[in-house]
């Protein structure tokens, strides 16, 4: 366990503790006081690193994690999903789906529940210039199926950087999402936000 760090945790309702931690390498993942495996279950076990993880229950006992991950590149990061059951087995393609592998970079993934049974995954995204990143997200159904256009649909472009995405959902199986926009040349704004 050296060099792991506790990056997320969560009580879900009979379910547990969540524990999902994570190497300088690669990811790992647990519920505390079940019998998954004692030093956790691999999330992900790809080239180079996986970063940036986030986690919620998927409603069935078993969680879904998204992360940014590098095994395309240390300036091609990409976005990843994966579904695990209650027992720890990954549900969806071994070592994630892609949500997203467009050029340049895409970085620090948000997640919620479309409260069908999926999740909407929105991110920074540097496709269209390096540092200038804009906000794209996706939706996947419980299968780990994209329902948006491949590589996500265009949540903001405006000059200058959009980042750090947070959601939740609205009442149609979408998302509500705010983030830090610096068009106005103000890094911190949070005025933006869109449904
Ligand atoms: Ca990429």
């Amino acid at each position: 366990m050296k060099n792991f760090l506790i990056l997320k945790l969560l009580t879900v309702i009979f379910s547990g503790i969540f524990f999902v931690v994570v190497s300088n390498t690669k990811v790992v993942g647990g519920i505390i006081s079940t019998n998954w495996t004692s030093n956790g279950v691999p999330v992900v076990v790809a080239a180079n690193n996986q970063w940036a993880f986030q986690a919620i229950p998927d409603g069935n006992g078993g969680l879904f994690v998204v992360w940014q991950d590098e095994r395309n590149g240390f300036a091609n990061r990409d976005i990843y999903a994966q579904r695990f059951d209650s027992n720890g087995n990954a549900l969806w393609t071994a070592n994630g789906v892609v949500v997203c592998d467009a050029a340049d970079n895409q970085l620090l993934p948000s997640l919620i529940s479309d409260r069908a049974g999926g999740i909407i995954v929105s991110w920074d995204d540097e496709r269209l210039g390096n540092p200038n990143s804009d906000i794209y997200a996706q939706r996947l159904d419980d299968n780990g199926n994209i329902l948006w256009a491949a590589n996500g649909i265009v949540v903001n472009a405006e000059v200058d950087r959009q980042g750090l995405t947070r959601m939740i959902p609205d009442s149609n199986f979408g998302a509500i999402i705010v983030w830090n926009d610096a068009r106005s040349g103000v890094v911190g704004d949070f005025q933006y936000g869109w449904s």
